[in-house]
């Protein structure tokens, strides 16, 4: 059985979940559903990102230990993506004890390969994006991340030989051009790379919140090291020796700002350590609002708790991947969201099923005939298209199909015909929606499972994705969703 690996960056617990780490979560979520209907073994893993300055600051604001404030925090991450409905086999966290004793496993790993030496670290810093920066880094001397304030430094450190690896990276992706997705990350990536790489500081001295650094513990280890680990701990590295089977179908979903981190820190830690890189990292855009993005603390984050109360889990994973593709950038917007729930969800896929079914309730004949609707199925250009991780245009042409059904009831005026004529529209009409709700499942479980269960069947997977003989006798229930 093939095996899939996804993972999503482990969040900073500072903030609560905003709808841009909603995001990378559902991306996820729907990457691993559609790998499970393909049959795959698959294998999900989300968390949160608990050491570091940033954090060890916002506990004291609060007036709390720095445990208890991420025990807190990692617990609105996982009511958050309950509300969601995110399937995650395992939530990890940076304080695990396991997630610990892996990040000091890899530390000993590069040190045994003579790639960390202690070096003074002079420059700038950014508190909240916890990263080192020169001044030709600087933007109008700020953070060129997240625009805010720095702070000079000067610091005693340790160093990984990022420099060494400057080759080892450009290999990598000339041997794997879909190493980083989209293309254009990855040229990139690429292109900065050979501008140049600097050894990388990987300890802090005046951070306490951290794992301690074994080599010399006046140290913690800085949070990347740590952070980046989790993605091995998570699947039970180091001791784990079946590790490699999900290692090598795996896929890191993450935002673009922190591409550089996964793209080429990481592989590079990997290959210090005698590990294969990932297989894949994808890499998507931000949300925004007037074009600026989205977060916390630019103080326009927007609850995704607040929008499932109000309008759904599914309308609101349905709207984010449909605004936009993957990897661009979008504003958000709720108008939009209520558009799409009236327009697409309740009127194109809601009175699809729920007149079809109000039709089978009064028909008493055999629900059989010949299928007509299955030349209008682009499956193949479906399963392209997520291969690619290109779930807008596979929601698309998913859209394409269920406009077509809609249209083959027009056409084919179902209300007017009898018998045998009536069984043959209907048996297509509902091996469409069985087809439809199977496809869609990925992106809206929860309806997709009602829709099974009107159609009085149990879920299907993609390679039941053609049209058959029915043997179930479906029920109409509610409407799936209700115009706002
Ligand atoms: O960077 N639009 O954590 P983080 C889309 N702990 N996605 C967004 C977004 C927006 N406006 N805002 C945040 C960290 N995200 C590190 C990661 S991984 C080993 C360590 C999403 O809490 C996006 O996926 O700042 C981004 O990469 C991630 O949240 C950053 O989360």
């Amino acid at each position: 059985m093939g095996k899939f690996y996804v993972t999503t960056p482990i969040f900073y617990v500072n903030d609560k979940p905003h709808i841009g780490t909603a995001y990378a979560v559902i991306v996820a979520d729907i990457l691993a559903r559609w790998h499970k209907i393909k049959g795959e073994d698959v294998f999900f893993l989300t968390g949160t990102d608990e050491h570091g300055e940033k954090i060890e600051k916002s506990a004291e604001k609060m007036g709390k230990s720095p445990k208890e404030f991420v025990d807190e925090i990692a617990e609105k991450f996982k009511s958050t993506w309950k509300e969601l409905n995110i399937e995650y086999d395992k939530f990890i966290r940076t304080t695990d004890k396991d997630h610990e004793y892996a990040v000091a496993f890899i530390t000993d790993l590069i040190n045994k390969k003579g790639d960390i030496y202690k070096g003074e670290y002079e420059g700038w810093y950014c508190v909240p994006d916890e990263t080192f920066l020169t001044d030709l880094e600087l933007k109008d001397g700020r953070c060129p991340a997240c625009g805010r304030e720095v702070k000079k430094m000067k610091e005693e450190n340790y160093f990984f030989k990022l420099s060494k690896y400057q080759e080892k990276l450009l290999s990598l992706y000339s041997n794997n051009s879909s190493f980083v997705i989209p293309d254009f990350r990855l040229r990139e990536v690429e292109n900065r790379i050979k501008e140049g790489l600097h050894d990388l500081d990987i300890t802090r001295k005046s951070v306490k919140w951290g794992i301690p650094f074994e080599l010399d513990k006046s140290f913690t280890i800085y949070v990347w090291l740590d952070a980046l680990t989790n993605y091995l701990s998570g699947i039970g590295w180091p001791n784990n020796k079946d590790f490699t089977e999900l290692w090598s179908n795996s896929v890191h979903v993450v935002g673009k700002e922190i591409n550089w981190f996964h793209s080429v820190i990481w592989p590079a830690f990997l290959m210090s350590a005698g590990i294969d890189p990932p297989k894949q990292v994808l890499v998507h855009g931000w949300w925004t609002i007037d074009g600026k993005k989205i977060s916390k603390s630019f103080g326009n984050a927007i609850d995704p708790v607040d929008l499932v109360k109000r309008y759904s889990s599914d309308a609101l994973r349905y709207a984010l991947i449909k605004e936009k593709r993957i990897w661009d950038d979008g504003d958000f917007s709720e108008e939009s969201l209520k558009a799409r729930i009236n327009g697409e969800l309740a009127a194109d896929l809601g009175n699809l099923v729920y007149r079809t079914l109000t039709l089978v309730e009064k028909f008493e004949g055999e629900l059989e005939g010949t299928p007509e609707l299955d030349s209008k199925l682009k499956l193949n250009k479906i399963v392209e298209a997520m291969d690619n991780f290109d779930t807008y245009l596979a929601l698309s042409i998913i859209w394409d199909f269920i406009k077509e059904t809609n249209k083959y009831v027009t056409d084919r005026e179902p209300w007017k015909l009898k018998e045998k004529e009536l069984g043959n529209v209907l048996y297509n009409l509902l091996e469409a929606i069985r087809i439809i709700a199977t496809l869609l499942y990925p992106f809206i479980p929860h309806t997709s499972n009602r829709i099974f269960s009107q159609l009085g069947i149990s879920a299907s997977k993609l390679e039941d994705c053609k049209f058959t003989e029915i043997h179930s006798r479906p029920r109409k229930g509610e409407p799936l969703f209700k115009k706002v």
